[in-house]
C-alpha cells in the first residue's frame, strides 16, 4: 500500500511534518515520540502504510522483522544495555490513536508490570 493522504506518520515518512529522526533505512523511519514517556521514546514505523502489526505482518514477509531490527540498532544507540520494552498497541482497546503501524521502543528507566 502507498502514502495514505491524512496519516499523520506517512506525512513524516513524506517529510511534509517535522520529526527528530534518529534512523532511517531503505523500509522504516525512527523518530522520538513527542510525548516521550520513558528517557528514549522512538516510534519504528515501516515507510508503507499498515493500519496495524497485523496488517503489516500478513501483507509483508519481514515487515515486523525489519521495525524489531531498527529498534534493535536504535537501543543500541541509545545506551539501553540493560534491556528495553517494544510494544505495538493495536486497535482501541489496545490503545493505539495513530492508525499507521509503530513499534514504541521505550527504555532508560525500569519498567513496570502490569502497564496501564
Ligand atoms: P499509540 O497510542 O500507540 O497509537 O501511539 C501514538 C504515539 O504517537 C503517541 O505516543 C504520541 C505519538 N505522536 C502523535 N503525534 C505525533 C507527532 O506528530 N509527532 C511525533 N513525533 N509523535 C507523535
Amino acid at each position: 500500500m502507498t502514502a495514505v493522504s491524512d496519516c499523520l506518520f506517512c506525512k513524516i515518512v513524506a517529510e511534509e511534518i517535522p520529526a527528530d529522526v534518529v534512523a532511517a533505512d531503505e523500509h522504516t523511519v525512527a523518530f522520538r515520540d513527542i510525548s516521550p514517556q520513558a528517557p528514549t521514546h522512538v516510534l519504528v514505523i515501516p515507510r508503507e502504510h499498515h493500519v496495524d502489526a497485523a496488517s503489516l505482518a500478513s501483507s509483508t514477509d519481514g515487515g515486523v522483522d525489519a521495525l524489531v531490527r531498527t529498534a534493535k540498532r536504535v537501543a543500541e544507540a541509545e545506551g539501553l544495555g540493560n534491556g528495553y520494552r517494544l510494544v505495538f498497541n493495536t486497535g482501541q482497546d489496545g490503545g493505539q490513536t495513530v492508525f499507521h503501524v509503530h513499534l514504541h521502543l521505550l527504555g532508560g528507566r525500569p519498567m513496570a508490570w502490569p502497564p496501564g
